[in-house]
């Protein structure tokens, strides 16, 4: 006979066991190229976990089970704190403006106590921690280069700069390089002005109207507390026979310098940032790459392509070779869908997915959970009907980037698929940047949203449940 007080405590016993071997902590990566819109998204979802009142998908919340939330520090106290509340003051007030773009890895902690409802036993409150790290955009391209010796790296390099833009953005940089001898000995005043020039031509791949995003190295275009630092001085140095230089001589040293880099810096941030998520969101600016043209489309693409490449974590992926990792949900969100009327979020979802098919395909293979949404992290537009020649139109309502007025615009539509060559009609794409709208006391109500809490519902809701 088991008494009363006895089945008790076998009871809490399993209950205590059912706790602890759920892991209430996940840390989600946030991946994105430049500008995507990370720290954006970030500073949105702690927003809305901290004020979780618009969250309908995000089933916890819906039911009403998330009783408490705070922002912590993290117990890995060397990275700085994710400026939250900086983001948000920036947000909110009488002149809005957007966070600056990141130029170092920051981290945030969100503490949530909520009701977890377990089977068979009673409902227990539980706290979750949700760990989002965020760093420049620009780093994510490192990650590729650990794949490659410096050979192939200065080899794709050129090859890169035989097409149109870059073939003319480089050209001071590949004048420099075809009177450059690779046997010769090391100049040190030769190595800083290859850096110099190749750094100018990243630099106006970045600001050109073509806004590419495929540079490497990434810490050449925004080196972060490595600015001036001797790790960064190499440059691709393009050479038909790497074998037949001696040691003394500058393709030697450049690649011991490339090397060191990766080893020093690439490897290094990947291992102290990226070794240890269960969960990945992966943000593209689809509407930004059909903006400016093919050349920025194709190059996005190809960015991402080798980026989610890096990011295979099956056992012959690189990340799984050197930190075995492994994540088991994967999110992909076309970032900024207030750009375009609602009625075109299907397109841009399906857009993505036809960007991101071949990556997917892989990670299915290998048992990830994936998903593909069109998101906002912060909806600065609304979408409503025009007439115009007897037919309804759905416009967007905003202010633009380079207006000061509320206008009523039509955006145009957003294809299912990557275009073709000859879709690419002159302007056909015309999707503008828009201001944040005035938002009142964020600190204490939330950010309106795109789908937000169906991102958050995919990421973390499992945890919650
Ligand atoms: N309308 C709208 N614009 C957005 C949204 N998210 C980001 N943006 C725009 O995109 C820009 C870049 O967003 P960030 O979050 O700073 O991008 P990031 O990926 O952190 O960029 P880096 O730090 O440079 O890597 C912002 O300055 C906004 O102009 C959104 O949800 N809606
Ligand atoms: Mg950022």
């Amino acid at each position: 006979m088991v008494d009363l007080p006895q089945l008790d405590r076998i009871r809490d016993t399993l209950a205590e066991q059912w706790d602890r071997a759920l892991d209430r902590t996940v840390r989600v990566a946030v991946t994105g190229l430049s500008q995507s819109g990370k720290t954006v998204f970030i500073t949105s979802l702690i927003n809305q976990l901290l004020n979780p009142e618009r969250l309908p998908h995000l089933q916890a919340a819906a039911e009403e089970r998330i009783l408490a939330s705070r922002l912590q520090t993290l117990p890995e106290l060397r990275v700085p704190e994710f400026p939250y509340a900086e983001n948000i003051a920036a947000m909110s007030g009488a002149s809005p403006h957007w966070p600056a773009p990141t130029d170092r890895v920051r981290a945030a902690r969100v503490a949530l106590r909520a009701r977890i409802q377990r089977r068979l036993l009673p409902d227990s409150e539980q706290t979750i921690y949700v760990d989002i790290i965020d760093y420049p955009g620009e780093w994510l391209l490192d990650l590729p280069l650990l794949e490659l010796s410096y050979e192939q790296w200065s080899r794709q390099v050129q090859v890169q700069c035989e097409q149109e833009p870059r073939r003319s953005l480089a050209r001071e940089w590949l004048d420099f390089v075809a009177s450059v001898d690779p046997a010769a000995a090391v100049d040190e005043e030769l190595i800083r002005r290859g850096q110099a020039l190749y750094v100018d031509f990243l630099q106006r791949c970045k600001n050109s109207e073509h806004v590419l995003s495929y540079l490497q190295p990434g810490r050449f275009v925004l080196p972060g507390d490595l600015a001036g630092a001797p790790i960064l001085a190499f440059f691709p140095l393009p050479s038909s026979d790497a074998a037949k230089y001696d040691k003394h001589s500058l393709h030697t040293t450049l690649r011991a310098r490339y090397e060191a880099y990766k080893e020093q810096v690439v490897r290094r941030f990947y291992k102290e940032e990226f070794s240890r998520f269960d969960r990945q969101i992966v943000l593209v600016d689809v509407l930004k790459a059909l903006h400016h043209g093919p050349a920025t489309f194709r190059d996005m693409q190809e960015a991402i392509g080798v980026v989610l490449q890096s990011f295979n974590y099956g056992k012959s992926g690189l990340l799984n070779r050197l930190f075995k990792n492994k994540i088991d949900k994967l999110l992909f969100a076309a970032t900024k869908a207030d750009h375009v009327a609602d009625n075109q979020h299907t397109a841009l979802r399906m857009l993505l997915e036809s960007l991101v098919s071949d990556a997917a395909r892989e990670l299915r293979f290998q048992g990830i959970d994936l998903a593909t949404l069109a998101i906002a992290s912060v909806r600065c537009t609304r979408t409503v009907g025009a007439q115009v020649q007897g037919r309804t139109l759905s416009c967007l309502e905003g202010v633009t980037k380079d207006s000061d007025r509320s206008r009523i615009l039509f955006p145009g539509e957003v294809p299912e698929a990557v275009p073709s060559e000859d879709a690419w009609g002159r302007d056909r794409f015309n999707f503008l940047e828009y201001r944040l709208p005035r938002f009142e006391a964020l600190e204490r109500s939330a950010l309106p949203h795109i789908r937000l809490d169906q991102a958050l519902q995919f990421l973390i809701g499992d945890k919650l449940a």
